[in-house]
């Protein structure tokens, strides 16, 4: 990696995964991308662009000689629930336009696939990582057909395009985007502000998380892997812990005796819960890149509601 375009930039994986590639390779080497504008903590190159727009993207490839990109420009579940076909505009038509500018100018891909690419038919407790895929969501679709254009990318043209299925990431630098594992990070906002959080999923919905600092290490490490070791390639399960509303309120009240916790079911975001996996198996991530996580569910509580705390 010695150019690198990030779409999706200014969003909640975007915003820190810039910042990081920017320290390791130089604020210079790392160009951002968004609709929206960045907010990155390490100053460095910036251009609105929408990943619709295939001659734009095009363009800032080869005027920059990009090597590597990370697509992350996508709306996530809630979102792509309310707007399915908007969802499956940008999902889809901002993937095969970042696929083929890297047939075209033979750039490396990363493609964060999701949890949600699973449906309620696969195994939800040790989830394989091969195993039936049909979920029920406008957002699961675009993940698991974006999973297989970059298998067939791959195959077809040897586009380098490696991925991994991300579950519900916890982060304090950016708001997550309209996704349903969202209140895994209002919750925090609302222990230190309230002490009080009405949480939208029933308090025994368990799914599987990671704290950003995992997940951004995770993409990093895939794309620096040793391509001879990859069997998959593409579309790797990773997860660091699996809890539920209950137990993550649990966590918080070590920290702070006297938070609550309410429940008032959003049945939109339930459903979609209730359609993912509870606990995934990562074991060809771990066996093929070396994949392990370093927070745990304590170690990620204790670490959020000290972030949280510093930037009130
Ligand atoms: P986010 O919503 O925080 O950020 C997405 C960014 O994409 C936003 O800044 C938005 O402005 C931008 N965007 C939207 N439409 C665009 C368009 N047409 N052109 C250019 N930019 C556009 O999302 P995130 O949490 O940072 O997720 C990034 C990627 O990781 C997505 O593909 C998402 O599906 C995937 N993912 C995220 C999670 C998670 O928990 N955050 C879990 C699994 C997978
Ligand atoms: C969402 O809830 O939509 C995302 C995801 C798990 O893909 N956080």
């Amino acid at each position: 990696m010695r150019k690198i375009l990030v779409t999706g930039a200014s969003g909640q994986i975007g915003s820190e995964l810039t910042t990081t590639l920017r320290n390791r390779y130089g604020a210079e080497n790392v160009f951002a991308t968004d609709k929206k504008p960045a907010l990155n903590e390490l100053p460095g190159p910036f251009y609105c662009l929408d990943v619709r727009d295939a001659p734009a993207i095009s363009q800032i490839v080869e005027i920059n000689n990009i090597d590597t990109i990370f697509h992350l420009a996508a709306l996530l579940s809630a979102v792509a629930e309310q707007k399915p076909q908007q969802a499956w505009d940008v999902n889809m038509n901002g993937l095969i336009n970042v696929l083929e500018v890297s047939r075209t100018h033979q750039c490396a891909l990363f493609f964060p696939s999701s949890i949600a690419a699973f449906g309620a038919e696969t195994p939800a407790m040790d989830t394989p990582q091969d195993t039936i895929q049909r979920p029920t969501t406008m957002y699961g679709i675009s993940k698991v057909s974006g999973e297989l254009l970059c298998d067939y990318y791959y195959r077809r043209f040897g586009v380098d395009a490696r991925g991994l299925r991300y579950p519900g990431l916890i982060s304090s630098k950016t708001l997550p985007g309209g996704g349903t594992t969202d209140y895994a990070v209002d919750i925090f906002y609302a222990a230190i502000t309230s002490r009080h959080y009405d949480c939208f999923l029933r308090a025994d919905t368990q799914l599987d998380m990671m704290y950003m600092p995992d997940a951004i290490d995770a993409a990093i490490n895939l794309m620096t892997s040793d391509s001879t070791q990859l069997k998959h390639r593409n579309a790797f399960n990773v997860t660091a812990m699996s809890f539920t509303p209950q137990q993550l309120a649990a966590e918080i009240q070590k920290h702070i005796p006297e938070f609550t916790i309410a429940y008032s079911v959003d049945p939109l975001r339930q459903a979609i819960a209730d359609s993912w996996p509870r606990h995934m198996n990562d074991s060809a991530a771990r066996t093929e890149w070396g994949w392990q996580a370093r927070f745990d569910l304590p170690a990620m509580v204790k670490d959020m509601l000290e972030n949280v705390r510093s930037t009130k």
